[in-house]
């Protein structure tokens, strides 16, 4: 398949930031997008997001080179873009370049031959992957941390949706989200909203939302349904030179730290899930609380970004047992089915996550539709974040 022409145009993230597009124009003179989120929590490995003016310039040292080639597959393009930049955060190139080359080849191909996105990543990355596997929905309903401003260490309080349709999963999250913002609004009538959709108050502790989580969804007997879930963003929370974490208006020791997840599982019985409880150099902090609670979910973000040889690392000596998983952290659609692939052999969990910055390109969700991924990340379900609910259902449902 040939390129017969390729842009990049600037534009505007969820949070009014400068994103890119990158457009990639086929012989019969069809269009195919692929327009990029932007992450404020960003972990150090993620590659380089040029911003718009260098991502032109990339773009136009490319465009000779990628109108002369001739790709069969997503895995020939991608090899192609790694030939140009092989440096480890795609700076030469731009890592949010890359992927949106990739990503809108991928999606010409996929046209081409008459398939969705989700279909031909199947094919080519994921052909033992069978049937339909509605994913686990993690909905972020309480922000803070780098998301919010409000006095929450704990960057996302987030609801696990399972069983049942994604229409279901859905309809239940909106009623459960309703009812969140009820139990907190005190009378006021329209509540802030931090950056995911979740929402952004004051609250006692980093105790309470969860709190409030689980009474909420306990007195609308929904226990059967819904899970609780942190990503704590942990990085962002480490102070170096003390060597501890920033912790409610303290600086304390990794141990007493470790003890408030601990006694959190304890206290509440629908808490499961820890994102990026530990910063992103301290695999050991990782791993001590993967072997005290070897039935909870605990997931690697900053830690792990999306590289299969480190996702491989990580699950092969205890660290995680769960991975997020997000395109732009890596840069290319080959390069984010490898690190699937590695969660999968290695047994664990993966999840296709959101940015906190997001557009209204949906391809989280065909990354996860392909490989019959354990959840997918995506806010609270409103605002701009509705979109991808929308694709969840069109693409599960069919
Ligand atoms: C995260 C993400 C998405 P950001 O930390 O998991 O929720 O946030 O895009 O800001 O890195
Ligand atoms: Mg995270």
């Amino acid at each position: 398949m040939r390129i017969h022409d390729v842009a990049v145009q600037e534009q505007f993230d969820s949070r009014g930031s400068s994103t890119i597009a990158v457009v990639l124009r086929d012989s019969a003179g069809r269009e195919h997008w692929a327009s990029l989120p932007s992450g404020k929590s960003r972990g150090s490995r993620e590659v380089t997001a040029f911003p718009f003016a260098d991502a032109e310039q990339s773009v136009a040292r490319l465009r000779a080179g990628l109108l002369d080639s001739r790709f069969s597959s997503i895995g020939e393009c991608d090899a192609w873009l790694l030939e140009q930049d092989a440096t480890p955060a795609k700076e030469r190139i731009g890592g949010n370049v890359a992927l949106g080359i990739s990503l809108a080849f991928a999606r010409m191909l996929a046209e081409e031959g008459r398939l969705e996105l989700w279909e031909l990543l199947r094919r080519e990355f994921f052909p033992e992957a069978k049937g339909v596997v509605p994913p686990r929905i993690f909905s972020n309903l309480v922000n803070g941390g780098a998301h919010a401003r409000t006095n929450l260490d704990v960057q996302e309080f987030l609801v696990v949706a399972s069983g049942g349709s994604v229409t279901a999963m859905t309809r239940a999250l909106v009623e459960l989200y309703r009812s969140v913002g009820e139990a907190l609004s005190r009378k006021r009538t329209a509540l802030p909203v931090g950056d995911e959709g979740g929402y952004a108050l004051d609250f006692k502790n980093n105790r309470s939302p969860i709190a409030v989580l689980e009474t909420v969804i306990d007195a609308m007997d929904l226990e059967h349904e819904f899970l609780i879930g942190l990503d704590v963003a942990a990085s962002n929370l480490w102070n170096a030179e003390r060597g501890r974490y920033r912790w409610e208006g303290r600086f304390v020791k990794k141990e007493k730290y470790m003890e408030w997840f601990a006694e959190s599982f304890s206290r509440f019985k629908l808490l499961f899930s820890v994102e990026d409880p530990f910063e992103e150099d301290d695999a050991s902090g990782f791993r001590d609380l993967l072997a005290r609670f070897p039935q909870k979910l605990i997931v690697g973000d900053d830690l792990t970004t999306t590289k299969s040889d480190t996702v491989a690392a990580r699950i092969a000596d205890r660290s995680v047992n769960g991975i997020i998983v997000k395109p732009n952290q890596i840069g290319t659609v080959s390069e984010t089915c490898h690190a699937i692939q590695a969660a999968h052999r290695g047994g664990a969990k993966a999840i296709l996550s959101h940015r906190s910055g997001e557009t209204d390109d949906p391809f989280l969700v065909h990354f996860a539709r392909a490989s019959n991924a354990y959840g997918v990340k995506i806010g609270a379900p409103c605002r701009e974040r509705m979109g991808k609910f929308n694709e969840l259902i069109r693409v599960y449902q069919s």
